[in-house]
């Protein structure tokens, strides 16, 4: 089947689906320029999404790819995790190709965004399929006259069977923040990662690819441009205060996030940056 995109309506939002070849899709939505869906080709859907994500913009679509900017988590004054998440975004480009799909979605700061974060700029977010990889790239130009700085990540929420039987390498000798004991800093010694209850860790400086053994599956993660990698599962307990989530949703989940945590990006009058991340089946 040829590459091709479509606009669609998704649980009442305007999205896109990217019909990429051999039966691979991705589906993403204006509300937030989030990845809502990324379908390999063998049909089978790679990214979580809760059953219980609400859809109508008062809050942030949960799964998917969120796009954290200009702030990342609570690392400042800005709502959790910025104010793009809600934002609705708009067509920028769209183009495919013989073995893949791209399309572009582009938001730019308004008087809501300036009255919170003085800062003009213009976002962008650009998504690739092929077949068995997806390419999601963040951009962000500083439309300003004054240079500003910013945190932020793609928030990759990956679809597992179940996350105990889940483990993640590439970490070995990296630092890390650990947010569920008080933010202490720690060095990770082992060889891979498996999660045994809740976790929530910035990698600070990874410089390596991410491989992910998911049961039946394996996935290798890339980032660039984002310094830092946060995992994150909120096991039990804190899915339970998670009202857009079911009871058992941590099981089916994981997040791998290409971030920007530590090091605030420094982003000149005029300059543009970009980040992107890459999952593959391997
Ligand atoms: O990336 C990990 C994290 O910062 C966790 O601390 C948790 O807050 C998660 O993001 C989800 O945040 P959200 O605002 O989407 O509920």
């Amino acid at each position: 089947m040829t590459p091709s995109i479509e606009k669609i309506d998704f649980h009442g939002i305007e999205a896109f689906r990217l019909n990429g070849p051999n039966g691979a899709s991705a589906i993403i939505s204006t509300l937030g320029g989030q990845v809502l869906s990324w379908k390999t080709q063998d049909g089978r859907e790679r990214l979580y999404l809760s059953e219980q994500a609400v859809f109508d913009g008062s809050m942030p679509v949960r799964g998917g790819v969120p796009v954290c900017f200009p702030q990342f988590g609570k690392e400042g004054e800005l709502p959790r995790h910025g104010f793009l998440r809600t934002r609705r975004w708009a067509l920028n480009t769209e183009r495919c190709g013989s073995d893949f799909a791209l399309l572009t979605l582009a938001v730019s700061d308004d008087d809501a965004s300036r009255a919170v974060w003085p800062h003009p700029f213009q976002a962008e977010l650009t998504l690739m399929i092929e077949a068995d990889r997806i390419d999601i790239e963040l951009s962000i130009t500083n439309t300003g006259s004054a240079p500003f700085e910013f945190t932020g990540a793609l928030h990759s929420y990956l679809r597992l069977v179940q996350v105990e039987d889940a483990a993640l390498e590439g970490f070995y000798g990296h630092d890390y923040r650990d947010a569920v004991r008080g933010n202490e800093i720690k060095r990770d010694t082992g060889t891979e990662l498996v999660v045994e209850g809740e976790m929530d860790r910035a990698y600070f400086n990874v410089r390596r690819p991410q491989y992910l053994k998911a049961g039946n599956y394996s996935l290798g993660i890339q980032s660039q441009g984002f310094p830092d990698v946060v995992v994150w599962n909120p096991w039990v307990e804190r899915c339970a205060e998670l009202k857009d989530m079911p009871a058992d949703g941590w099981r089916q989940m994981l997040c791998v996030e290409a971030a920007i945590v530590r090091e605030p990006v420094q982003l000149p009058a005029g300059e543009e940056w970009y980040g992107r991340q890459t999952l593959v089946i391997v």
